[in-house]
């Protein structure tokens, strides 16, 4: 067998069987593997943001890897910015990097670099091939990392390994189950909420914010009194009618602040304790109190719901939950298109089951605390920052899950970021529904320029962060890269579209022209 046929045998046997992929010359062997295998779905992306933001999505719904294939040191330079994201994310992503033939490096061709350098700050795991006997191991090794380390894993692979004969399939080790917080830990959580009540703070994140986690938590915070919170972005977060309404610690800083200020205990489970998302002139880096005992109860990657059923538990929780949202009516939205009439045109049209790809930016503030009341759906955020992930997301989100309603809610800056996922919909057929919020700027960066510089950007300032000139058609180029697509102005033409595109079968955008942002932005 060559190389890639046991790359290939080797992701397969181990149930990786979708690979998202914008390949070059270096990956032929590798693209020609998948006719030999037939077993592993290639699916083409026209830009490696959109490659590895699908790769985050499907892994973050399927829970095993998808792989990547990626052209040499460019093509994984420009999917880098949404695999830091899945590495923020802890998403397993086994990434197959093709590399010039080991000769050939050494003439220092043009698209030679230095593969493994730009892959490291991205990767939890990075490896090149030495030889070709090596490649159904190395793969192996690969998928083991991505699984285990929470992240990305990047496996390079020369040219030549891939197209030379002598390899052979590995077996890949099953999946273990995740490590148990410590008894002591889940111990001193349970009589520190015993002890503290409501000045207790059970921060909740990672695998925590799903539906076993948010549930045991809620049986814990009826028990107890203890107060619920989730990290101000998750990967995939429980979240609608039925399940407790769990707020998210604030993004701006003084609000967060606001928000921490009575905690006296704060527990983590799967979560970091807070950082502000930058630094601001004069401003501590953590809304956290000087005087608040941080404990870590779970670390990232440990078995946070598991820990918290234990505290629950310990505590002597019934089955009484505290904090669960009912199923609300929401009246139809009137109006201008804001971040309120948005949240509430969702909240009215998302069908049960559905997974709402938030980047909306200024425009998803509301989104969390209005959708409370919708019906249950998964909530997934944009994880390191890194704008132009969730039209991306939402389409790998479509491929691991192909049995949900998918939606994305972007904002127009981020999505510019990676149209061109809406081709790779189209092609794919996914149920995948956009809604772009336009307001035709980078309204949140406008809003950090007043609180670093006192003062909103003036004329000469506004040019970068204004998108209106000219103002860009969303339903035009949606319906160039093969999505139907609408255009809407109004609250009630936003809650026609969204019940309009439930219904159908297919990818489809609705460009939502908004109310320019009110400034600071606020939730309602
Ligand atoms: C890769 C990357 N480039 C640039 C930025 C800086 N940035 C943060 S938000 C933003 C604009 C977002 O605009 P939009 O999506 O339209 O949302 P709005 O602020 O208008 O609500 C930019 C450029 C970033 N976070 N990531």
């Amino acid at each position: 067998m060559k190389g890639a046929q046991a790359i290939l045998e080797t992701l397969h046997q181990a149930g990786v069987d979708t690979l998202f992929a914008n390949p070059g010359t270096s990956e032929m062997a590798l693209v020609r593997a998948l006719d030999d295998a037939g077993t592993v779905r290639g699916v083409l992306a026209l830009f490696e943001g959109v490659v590895t933001g699908a790769a985050d999505g499907y892994g973050r719904m399927a829970g095993r890897p998808a792989g990547t294939l990626l052209h040499l040191g460019p093509g994984l330079a420009n999917g880098s910015a949404n695999l830091h994201n899945a590495r923020r994310a802890r998403t397993p992503i086994v990434n197959i990097v093709g590399e010039h033939t080991r000769s050939h490096l050494a003439l220092d061709a043009p698209l030679t670099t230095d593969v493994e350098a730009l892959a490291r700050p991205v990767s939890k795991w990075v490896r090149t091939i030495g030889e070709t006997a090596d490649a159904g191991p190395d793969t192996a090794a690969a998928i083991v990392a991505a699984r285990t380390r929470g992240g990305p894993a990047t496996l390079i692979v020369p040219a030549d390994v891939a197209w030379t004969e002598g390899a052979t399939p590995a077996a890949t080790p099953a999946a273990l189950a995740p490590v148990q917080p410590g008894k002591a830990q889940v111990e001193l959580a349970a009589s520190l909420a015993r002890k503290h009540g409501k000045r207790c703070m059970l921060l909740l994140g990672g695998g925590a914010v799903g539906e076993q986690g948010v549930a045991a938590a809620a049986r814990l915070a009826a028990a107890t009194g203890v107060r619920l919170a989730s990290e101000t972005f998750n990967a995939r977060a429980a979240r609608g009618a039925g399940r407790p309404f769990i707020p998210k610690v604030p993004y701006f800083g003084e609000a967060a602040e606001e928000f921490l200020r009575n905690v006296d205990v704060l527990l983590l489970v799967e979560a970091r304790s807070p950082v502000n998302f930058f630094g601001y002139p004069g401003r501590r880096g953590t809304p956290v109190n000087l005087g608040t005992q941080v404990i870590t109860v779970a670390q990232a990657g440990e078995d946070g719901s598991h820990a918290l059923r234990s505290i629950a538990e310990l505590c002597g929780a019934g089955a009484a939950r505290s904090a669960i949202a009912g199923a609300q009516a929401f009246d139809r939205p009137t109006g201008p298109i804001d971040a309120l009439s948005l949240a509430k045109a969702l909240a009215r049209q998302l069908p049960e089951g559905a997974v709402l790809c938030d980047e909306a930016v200024t425009a998803s503030i509301a989104l969390p605390e209005v959708l409370a009341g919708a019906a249950p759906y998964d909530h997934l955020d944009l994880m390191g920052g890194a704008i132009g992930g969730s039209l991306p997301l939402s389409t790998g989100v479509a491929i691991g899950a192909p049995e949900r309603r998918v939606y994305c809610v972007s904002g127009d800056g981020s999505a510019l970021y990676t149209i061109q996922a809406l081709w790779t919909q189209a092609r794919e057929n996914l149920d995948v529904t956009t809604v772009i919020c336009a307001n035709r700027s980078y309204a949140i960066l406008a809003y950090e320029h007043l609180q670093i510089e006192g003062r909103l950007p003036g004329p000469n300032a506004m040019p970068v962060l204004s998108l209106d000139r000219p103002a860009m058609r969303f339903a035009d180029m949606a319906r160039g890269f093969g999505v139907e697509a609408v255009t809407v102005d109004s609250a009630e033409g936003l809650d026609d579209a969204l019940a309009a595109a439930a219904k159908r079968r297919g990818p489809f955008l609705i460009e939502a022209a908004m109310a320019p942002m009110a400034l600071p932005p606020k939730a309602p």
